[in-house]
């Protein structure tokens, strides 16, 4: 069935069985204290605000049957998926793959690189580990969508310029018709939120469409 909600720049229309939910990087490295986010200076408690948000956009994908893709920013313990380009870039004192308080820096398997508890994948979602700022570039997830024949993303996660935005363009070039739910994303920058939202709805769409949490649950 199709549902319609108020979005910008108009109306998105939706099937819930052809819709995936994608949840760009929650975890515990971007969002609490000690993690990678916080070592490059900045105030994790802007990310960390938007955690019940998320939980209650996963409560109604869940109830609502749509497919669930988390994604975790992460590499191998050998640091073979992580380019020195990327590694040397931010402070010098604490890189990726260091030693940090939650375990090694956005290495996968470490404490900090797990998806915060409360919004933990729920079995049989997916998990897509990436390497990457964009949720496609080296992953499976663009076979895993096409797979259940989903055509319509929904995003929500952090940050919203980084690996939010990056993702939703590379899905946009994909073919995919993607919405961003503005109070389910956050930045360490809110300067940078905004301008990403208007980026992203400019020209028609030109990325896709923005809505508030609430034009889903208004439409119930
Ligand atoms: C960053 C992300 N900001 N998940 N990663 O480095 O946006």
């Amino acid at each position: 069935m199709t549902v319609e909600i108020a979005a910008q720049p108009g109306p998105f229309a939706f099937d819930a069985s052809h819709t995936a939910l994608i949840v760009i990087d929650m975890q515990r490295d971007f969002i609490e204290p000690g993690g990678f986010g916080e070592s490059l200076g900045n105030d994790v408690s802007l990310l960390a605000a938007i955690v019940p948000a998320v939980a209650e956009l996963l409560a109604l994908a869940r109830t609502d049957g749509w497919t669930i893709v988390h994604t975790r920013e992460s590499h191998a313990p050998d640091l073979s998926d992580c380019p020195p380009a990327k590694r040397l870039r931010g402070t010098p004192r604490m890189r990726i793959g260091d030693p940090g308080p939650m375990g090694r820096i956005l290495v996968r398997g470490e404490p900090g690189n797990a998806i915060v508890d409360a919004l933990a994948p729920a079995a049989g979602e997916i998990v897509i580990d990436k390497p990457g700022k964009g949720a496609f570039y080296v992953t499976t997830l663009d076979d895993e969508l096409r797979a259940r024949e989903i055509t319509h993303l929904v995003f929500a996660g952090v940050t919203t310029e980084v690996c939010v935005q990056s993702s939703m363009r590379e899905a946009n070039d994909r073919g995919y018709t993607c919405l961003l739910v503005e109070d389910a994303t956050a930045s360490y920058f809110p300067a940078f939120k905004q301008a990403s939202l208007e980026m992203i709805r400019s020209q028609g769409g030109i990325v896709g469409w923005t809505a508030p949490l609430a034009a889903f649950t208004m439409e119930r």
